[in-house]
């Protein structure tokens, strides 16, 4: 296809740039970390919704230059943040090809050196089909990056089928709650009950857990008095650009 075609120029041209999207603390009432968003603007197509390219990218083996990037420039522009005195941590989300390849240790810790990013600030977010995929050499990657001190979030938590068993055994720090369990719970008792019993589960596997998709209010009201400490949705904040993380992450309230 023309964009399959078009994504290795894109990467070498310039046209990819990260958003960075807010996840605020509850209780400490400001925005902690960020999470990195990659956007491609196709000079003719437009934009092109990320699922699309890097479904592409994970077909034809493009996903490692893809996911270098991501991380080599989102760990630089994040850096100066820190560097101009901002302590939040950065959730980069990686392709478990990127994890099967073999590389994203190397690939996380010469992003990690070149940008002068503190290893505990990092957040690798890979989303739970690694679950599903139940080799012990992908385990022992994530048990690599953990000890690199870097933390580690299972994204779009609850989407799939994860299996608990295995859940208990993954090396992982946080639980990315899928938006699809926060949509409906401000009018649906058992969809509020669900979340419940995700949060309880965070806190006895000793893992956080971020609620996403947080849109509302009302949403937030329910969360908080469903015990869970971490909100990222439009309600926190839209994704943005770098230079414009200053004044949403100081402005916060
Ligand atoms: O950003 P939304 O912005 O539309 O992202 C859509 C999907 O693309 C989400 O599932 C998100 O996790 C994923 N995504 C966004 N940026 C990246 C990235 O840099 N790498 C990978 N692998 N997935 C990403
Ligand atoms: O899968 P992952 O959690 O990495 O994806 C983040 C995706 O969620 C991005 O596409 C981002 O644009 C989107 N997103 C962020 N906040 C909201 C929200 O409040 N509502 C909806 N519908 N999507 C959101
Ligand atoms: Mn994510
Ligand atoms: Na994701």
């Amino acid at each position: 296809s023309r964009l399959a075609r078009d994504l290795p120029g894109a990467i070498a041209r310039g046209d990819l740039h990260l958003v960075y999207q807010p996840v605020a603390g509850v209780r400490e009432r400001r925005v902690l970390g960020v999470e990195a968003l990659v956007r491609w603007d196709h000079p003719v197509l437009g934009p092109v919704p990320p699922e699309e390219f890097i479904g592409l990218a994970e077909d034809d083996g493009l996903v490692v230059p893809l996911q270098r990037w991501v991380l080599e420039t989102a760990t630089a522009e994040h850096a100066r943040l820190v560097a101009a005195g901002r302590d939040l941590k950065l959730g980069v989300n990686v392709s478990v090809r990127h994890l099967q390849a073999r590389c994203l240790v190397e690939d996380v810790t010469r992003a990690l050196e070149r940008s002068g990013l503190p290893a505990r600030l990092l957040m690798v977010e890979v989303t739970e089909s690694v679950l599903m995929d139940d080799d012990e050499r992908l385990l022992a990657e994530l048990a690599e990056l953990s000890a690199l001190g870097c933390l580690v979030s299972l994204d779009d938590f609850g989407k799939g089928y994860s299996s608990l068993a295995y859940l208990a055994r993954l090396p992982v720090d946080v639980l990315k709650m899928d938006r699809g369990f926060v949509s409906g719970i401000d009018t649906d008792p058992r969809g509020a009950a669900l979340v419940g019993s995700v949060v309880d589960l965070g806190r006895t596997l000793g893992m956080d857990v971020v609620a996403e998709g947080v849109e509302t209010a009302a949403q937030r009201e329910v969360l908080v008095s469903l015990g869970c400490g971490f909100l990222q949705g439009w309600l926190t904040g839209r994704p943005v650009p770098a230079p414009d993380l200053p004044a949403v992450v100081d402005g916060f309230d």
